[in-house]
């Protein structure tokens, strides 16, 4: 309670835990890529949301604090897309969450898990996460009843894409759309930082997660629903050669490689109304 200038006690009432199953969600939704779509619109629907792109339910308390951690290099216009549905979303969620994207300096070949390693120790510099949500930038979830939290084991949440005909690849596919505890991530050494190009990397991870004995834990088939947003292979994102015998070497490489061997530049860091940016030098591959 407070007391005003008057002798007036107002008192607050403290806020009550969210609830496991968020009130106020729909369910499945309407998602296409053709109606225009610009930053500025995005920000005006959304003036709830605070700099850096960081949110906070404000009718209840959320159980966990969530960084949510993009892969990226030049995909501004699948950006611009990846927010004007997201936000909505985790805000219908009752999700008390911060955007983290990772932007990949110069042109050098791209290396996806290197810069979620990035992603989670710079979130952790910003505030105090125990929850990280690593997505693609072209990836939007077709029903707000797949909640961007962690869960008891480590989570796939892109299980059912468009491009896949709505179904999963195979058993062992950890693409897309990932998320794991503080605990979890350090379990398994973080990501590996030495898949240069495309592919693997997310079969690597899943390999990890695997030998430290954890098991991955999905959405049901029909909320796990994803549309990505079509493009072209992107310029020095070409398939790592290397990949397939890089797959089978996780178990003793895990052991070096990882978030206990992340070297990066740290170049730039920019809050903007509905994200913060982080610009890093990665090197190149040896
Ligand atoms: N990413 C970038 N910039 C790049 C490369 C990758 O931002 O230059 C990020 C982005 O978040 C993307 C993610 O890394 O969603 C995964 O990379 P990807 O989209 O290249 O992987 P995906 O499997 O596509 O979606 C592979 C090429 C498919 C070509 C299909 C041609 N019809
Ligand atoms: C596997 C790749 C994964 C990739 C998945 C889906 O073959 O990294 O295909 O690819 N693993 C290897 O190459 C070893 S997709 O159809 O999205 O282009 O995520």
């Amino acid at each position: 309670s407070r007391k005003l200038e008057s002798n007036l006690t107002v008192t607050e009432k403290p806020l009550s835990m969210c609830p496991d199953v968020p009130q106020g969600l729909v369910g499945r939704l309407l998602i296409e890529f053709n109606s225009p779509m610009t930053m500025q619109k995005v920000q005006r629907e959304n003036p709830d949301v605070k700099d850096g792109g960081k949110y906070t339910p404000s009718d209840c308390k959320a159980k966990q604090k969530v960084a949510i951690i993009i892969p990226f290099r030049h995909r501004e216009h699948h950006l611009k897309y990846w927010l004007h549905y997201l936000h909505p979303i985790l805000r219908r969620q009752k999700i008390n969450y911060g955007i983290y994207v990772i932007n990949q300096n110069g042109e050098s070949m791209f290396n996806r898990a290197k810069l979620l390693n990035i992603g989670y120790t710079e979130a952790l510099k910003d505030g105090e996460y125990d929850c990280f949500v690593f997505s693609d930038v072209d990836l939007i979830p077709m029903d707000d009843r797949n909640v961007y939290h962690c869960y008891d084991q480590p989570r796939h949440f892109a299980i059912a894409m468009d491009k896949f005909g709505f179904r999963l690849p195979y058993t062992g596919y950890f693409g897309g759309v990932s998320g794991l505890s503080k605990e979890q991530f350090l379990k398994i050494n973080g990501f590996p930082n030495e898949y240069w190009g495309w592919g693997g990397e997310d079969d690597d991870i899943y390999n990890r997660i695997t030998l430290r004995g954890m098991k991955v834990n999905r959405p049901d088939s029909r909320i796990g629903k994803y549309r990505m947003i079509k493009h072209e292979r992107d310029k020095h994102n070409e398939p790592n050669p290397q990949r397939f015998t890089k797959i089978q070497n996780t178990k003793i490489n895990m052991l070096r490689d990882g978030i206990n061997s992340l070297k990066y530049q740290l170049l730039n860091v920019s809050r903007f109304p509905l994200y913060t940016n982080i610009t890093v030098d990665i090197g190149t591959p040896p």
